[in-house]
């Protein structure tokens, strides 16, 4: 079997991942440290074409000189003191681009997920992230996702109902500024983090773990070839650092939700069949119907 296959039920009718099929652990990894990694799930022809979007993608962003959105889509762009301007990311590229839009809903991302959500599922997060070589700021301080489900009251059941997954276009490891994940602290509610700031806008510091009562040893990086993908849920405390290599980080994140424990987002699975985006619904930007036109934002 191979992980390309859409398993979604075993014979007890409990629902497995191929991958999990194919004897890889990954759901009892997640359950443990509240994170997982599922190797090889896209080949070099797709980590290609997604890389091509990516490059493409960025080269639009270059030409606003601040933070622009249209509707849900934003381009978060930064006047870097070592780079000068560069793209940081970009949020939900799916309405704009076909191959941003074909892997978000990926039966391959279904298969991994659904084990843990199920198959009727809606999609908070569709994200590219750049961590362009040498940039001064392109870090991620330690954080839990769950600071920005917003507003709470539309989200139910945070800590099972949720599963960010993130692939690897580039060899992913410490040089180009890997993901941290806290192993374990997922098992700790949530933390007191100081939220005055978006994560992208602190550097990641160990003393920020220490401060929140985490054991520093059970920080875990990431080491991903393109086409793996991290799953993470919304309690896993992680972050990210620069990049001191000589290539880029690129990451395409796509966060999924069990559709009847939220009252937000994109439908990304009807009972396990892909559902391609329309026009866009509220997911996080609260003004999508008042001021949905094109414009630049200022955003922290
Ligand atoms: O891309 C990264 O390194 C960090 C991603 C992250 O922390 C997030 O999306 O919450």
């Amino acid at each position: 079997m191979t992980s390309s296959q859409a398993v979604l039920a075993d014979d007890s009718g409990a629902p497995r991942s191929p991958v999990e099929t194919a004897g890889t652990s990954y759901l009892s990894e997640y359950r443990r440290n509240g994170y997982a990694v599922v190797r090889g799930v896209f080949g070099p022809d797709e980590v290609a074409e997604m890389a091509a979007a990516f490059d493409r993608i960025y080269q639009r962003g270059l030409n606003y000189n601040r933070d622009w959105r249209h509707k849900n889509t934003l381009f978060r762009v930064a006047d870097d003191p070592n780079l000068g301007h560069i793209v940081r990311m970009v949020q939900w590229p799916a309405y704009f681009d076909p191959t941003m839009a074909r892997f978000r809903i990926d039966e391959r991302l279904r298969n991994i997920v659904a084990p843990l959500i199920g198959t009727d599922i809606k999609q908070i997060i569709n994200q590219m992230h750049w961590k362009p070589p040498g940039a001064a700021q392109a870090e991620f301080g330690y954080h839990q996702d769950v600071r920005s489900r917003r507003p709470r009251h539309a989200y139910r059941n945070v800590a099972t109902s949720y599963v960010q997954t993130g692939i690897a276009i580039d060899p992913h490891g410490p040089d180009n500024g890997a993901m941290t994940m806290v192993a374990g602290s997922h098992a700790m509610g949530e933390l007191p983090f100081d939220t005055s700031k978006t994560s992208m806008a602190v550097s990641k510091d160990a003393r920020h773990l220490e401060a929140a009562g985490l054991d520093l040893d059970n920080a875990v990086d990431l080491v991903l070839e393109p086409g793996d993908v991290a799953l993470w849920g919304l309690f896993c405390v992680h972050g990210s650092g620069p990049n001191s290599s000589d290539i880029d980080r690129r990451f395409y994140l796509n966060g999924y939700v069990r559709a009847d424990d939220c009252d937000r987002g994109e439908w990304a699975f009807r009972d396990g069949a892909p559902v391609p985006l329309g026009e866009p619904v509220l997911v996080h930007y609260e003004d999508l119907y008042r001021r949905p036109e094109p414009h630049y934002v200022d955003t922290a």
